[in-house]
């Protein structure tokens, strides 16, 4: 820690709360804010009350941070995503404040246990998975390092829907998580903006006989700003989170009044203000397309203006510091509509020369690309862009001519398959607008999220635009904030690791190292066993309240944690879970160290195949559980609701992470880091940050399995046929026959029955059966070392220790050299 840092830290501490003034705060809010009193307060007024007293150093930091930015008219990034899986605040903004301990004393002197009110807290659940939750690590990371960086998005008043089954199958319930308010956000009325969409474009001419494009919107929405501020761990920077919630504009509202009535006028309201209403689930194939394209149309211009906005208050109309002063980091294509935005309000509304505008826009923009799944590449049909926004799509148009004329037509003379391959309009009878070719050609730089995804990137999804220009390609692995995913939620280890390796390791991951010194070492090996083994009993309580199961707290704790999809293969797990069980069966002696494999997932509701494996593990969980010849030598649960609290309950209690993708499927994975963080040995594929994670441990330390990205496209090539594995393996024959009988499902045979359909007639797009077989050795391998307990230890201890690299503070640093060249701004 540089003399600078300690300096602030000290300062940050000096001004610290005790916690006896939190006590006063903490009443104080229960009066003047909440109108309650002691006695009869509720615990979610006395939660509130304990945000409220929080909340006065969170804003210190606020304002603070907000003068430095401002004074020092720092350059800042906006990191743009339709996407934040924030989980809940309250226990993250207490320890990075350094007011944890603080504040549980305090309220335990008032009669209150702080985790019974951390539970008062519903999860702000703004994201689907990974993409979302790496946003939100990300701004942790960005604050903690002293970052100018604001992150823009959309106010769902309804997060990703909450989860529940009914009879083994999953049913969606709307997210509510501010019904009641939210004590964390502030709205900001005085930086509301306007947008349009729909109308038409007209063609004018000025008094110098210079053409102009007019664009007569159809309607004009409003942006209403909340910000979340976002604190940095050990009194840094608070920077802020702002998200853009829509309502109807005023004016335009009054005119409909005027001439249509109030019905009319509320129509106008309710549609509006629909714009912000829900977070589309990923993979959702009934999503409204228009609304969705809204969505990002909407967000992307509100934040631009604000952008615009800022920029102007220091630098006038004089655009020429705007790239100076500005990054966009586009969270996938998501938020790609920004470029074509930007170039509308610097052409039409600036009036700019084109070229002039367009390379303030190629030094502006940087694009993230999050997966290589060809049915995640957004596109938009021509049409569509056309009656939402079609100026924008004018703009699109000429990006693209010039793009084919000056760069593609340059590089490949004459070949019209090039130009075709490469247009950002994909020429056939429904056109569209490919939004991946437009991110590419409008930013400055393109980056993966793991080596071999960003390799893949180049070679297989634009190794044109990598002919083209090969210095704008490059690669940053993603990150998880070890604030969340080690120090809040794992306080047993954390403790530990400071007595072991020191204090600094929050913020300076790689200081784990040091505890590969104790990996042999008896004594550290049985603490770290002893934690696991309460991290366990613990989870062991939430399983038995959430789904009345009971388990052995010393069985082998195997998690599969995240979205339910075809690519990352839970039906992978279950099929071997099914052959574990039918070797129990036939050999009522199998001797196998006992396992609970407990999974955690949503699937997106209009994903049939992900809705019927949640299914069917539900429904092989009951037949096993309840099976008394198994003598629960496997367990089976499917937690309901997962989300970012219970990953912070299951994380901890992790032996073994399931990170079992297709090669070349999964772009990183941020979930396969959090657990081999907390020391769970990882079952995994050569895939994604896989790789790079068994570069950290060493072989020894983790169970590597299946095809290799190069196998699997030679495996394809040669012509895949799942047939060839289901008559040669009798183990997968019987599980997947098995699948269709009534077993499983008494009376009802069939039911499960198309997960074996998917992986035979439906051809086995992602490969569960050709790695069927080195799975199962892979698992044969983690109960070996299991039942050797030093080893074990050492194996876990060795993955905690060896895995600095994944902490988001990297990747952030990696974006600061790589991509946004940022400096950090000291924040008195
Ligand atoms: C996506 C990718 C993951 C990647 C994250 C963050 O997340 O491989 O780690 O983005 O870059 F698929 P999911 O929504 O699939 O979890
Ligand atoms: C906005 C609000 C201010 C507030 C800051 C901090 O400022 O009132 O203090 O955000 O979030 F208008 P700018 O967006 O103008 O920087």
């Amino acid at each position: 820690m540089t003399k600078k840092q300690t300096k602030s830290l000290v300062a940050a501490i000096e001004s610290q709360p005790t916690a006896e003034q939190l006590k006063e705060r903490i009443i104080r809010h229960l009066h003047a804010s909440l109108g309650t009193d002691v006695n009869k307060a509720s615990a979610q007024a006395w939660w509130r009350a304990t945000c409220a007293a929080v909340n006065e150093v969170v804003y210190d930091g606020l304002r603070t941070t907000q003068r430095a930015h401002y004074e020092q008219d720092t350059r800042a990034v906006h990191y743009f995503s339709l996407e934040y899986l924030m989980g809940r605040l309250f226990s993250n903004n207490l320890h990075n404040l350094g007011l944890y301990a603080q504040a549980k004393q305090a309220l335990s002197e008032l009669g209150h246990d702080i985790a019974e009110l951390e539970d008062q807290e519903e999860d702000m659940a703004l994201g689907n998975g990974g993409l979302g939750r790496l946003a939100a690590c990300f701004i942790d990371s960005l604050a903690t390092m002293n970052l100018p960086a604001i992150g823009y998005g959309i106010h769902y008043e309804h997060g990703l829907f909450q989860q529940a089954f009914q009879n083994g199958r999953q049913i969606e319930r709307p997210d509510s998580w501010r019904e009641y308010g939210n004590p964390w956000e502030i709205c900001r009325p005085e930086s509301v903006q306007e947008i349009s969409v729909y109308g038409y474009v007209e063609t004018v001419y000025d008094l110098q006989g210079q053409m102009k494009k007019v664009w007569h919107p159809g309607r004009i929405i409003k942006g209403v700003p909340w910000d979340i501020p976002v604190v940095g761990y050990q009194g840094s920077s608070v920077n802020v989170l702002r998200l853009w919630e829509s309502r109807a504009s005023d004016f335009f509202n009054w005119d409909v009044f005027n001439s249509g009535g109030y019905v009319d006028a509320s129509r106008e309201n309710i549609e509006a203000e629909t714009i912000s209403k829900v977070l589309y689930p990923n993979d959702d194939t009934d999503a409204g397309k228009e609304l969705r394209l809204i969505q990002q149309y909407f967000f992307c211009s509100c934040s631009l203006k604000d952008i615009i906005r800022r920029y102007k208050r220091s630098h006038g109309d004089d655009w020429s510091q705007f790239p100076a002063q500005v990054v966009i980091q586009l969270n996938d294509t998501h938020p790609a509509v920004a470029i074509p935005e930007l170039m509308r309000i610097l052409v039409d509304r600036a009036d700019m020369q084109w070229d002039e505008a367009w390379a303030i826009c190629q030094q502006v923009f940087a694009y993230t690309n999050h997966t290589l799944l060809p049915e995640a590449l957004e596109s938009w049909s021509v049409r569509l862009f056309e009656k939402v926004l079609p100026r924008h799509l004018e703009i699109i148009y000429e990006i693209n001519r010039r793009f084919l004329l000056e760069q593609v037509d340059v590089l490949w003379p004459g070949d019209n398959d090039k130009k075709r391959k490469l247009s950002i309009i994909e020429e056939g009878h429904n056109p569209m607008v490919r939004m991946g070719h437009l991110s590419v050609v409008g930013s400055f730089r393109v980056n993966g999220v793991a080596e071999v995804h960003s390799k893949l990137v180049q070679s297989d999804l634009f190794p044109e635009m990598v002919a083209l220009w090969p210095d704008k390609f490059t690669n940053v692995t993603n990150g998880v904030t070890p604030r969340r995913w080690l120090k809040a939620c794992n306080p047993r280890l954390s403790s530990m690791l400071d007595r072991l390796v020191g204090t600094t390791w929050p913020t300076n991951l790689k200081e784990l190292a040091k505890l590969a010194d104790f990996a042999d070492d008896a004594r550290v090996q049985d603490d770290f066993m002893a934690i696991k083994q309460q991290n366990k009993a613990d989870l062991a309580k939430v399983i038995k309240e959430l789904t009345g199961i009971a388990v052995d707290p010393s069985a082998i704790f195997d998690i599969q944690i995240k979205r339910l999809h075809e690519y990352k293969r839970q039906h992978l797990n279950l099929l071997h879970i099914l052959a574990l069980y039918r070797r129990i069966l036939q050999n009522p002696d199998y001797d196998m160290v006992p396992r609970v494999f407990i999974f955690g997932a949503k699937a997106a509701p209009g994903y049939k195949l992900a809705k019927e494996i949640i299914y069917a593990i539900n429904k092989v969980g009951e037949k096993i559980n309840h099976d008394k010849r198994v003598k629960d030598r496997i367990k089976v649960v499917f937690m309901p609701n997962y989300r970012v609290t219970l990953a912070e309950k299951m994380i901890p209690a992790a032996d073994v992470s399931e990170q079992i993708s297709t090669a070349g499927k999964e772009a990183s994975g941020t979930g396969n880091m959090k657990l081999a963080l907390n020391g769970a040995i990882t079952v995994g594929t050569l895939d994604g940050a896989n790789i790079e994670i068994a570069e950290e441990v060493g072989d020894d330390n983790i169970s590597i399995f299946g095809l290799t990205v190069d196998e699997v496209k030679a495996l394809r090539a040669e012509g895949y046929d799942s047939h060839d594995y289901y008559h040669q393996n009798p183990e997968i024959k019987a599980v997947l026959d098995w699948l269709e009988t009534d077993y499983f499902t008494p009376g009802k045979p069939g039911e499960l029955a198309s997960i074996k359909h998917s992986l035979l007639e439906g051809g086995d797009p992602y490969l569960v059966l050709a790695d069927f077989e080195s799975y199962q050795a892979a698992q044969q391998k983690i109960d070996g070392w299991y039942r050797d307990q030093a080893g074990w230890a050492k194996k876990a201890i060795m993955n905690t220790a060896c895995v600095g690299k994944f902490t988001s503070d990297r990747s952030i640093q990696d974006y600061v050299d790589r991509v946004w060249q940022l400096k950090p701004c000291q924040v008195k």
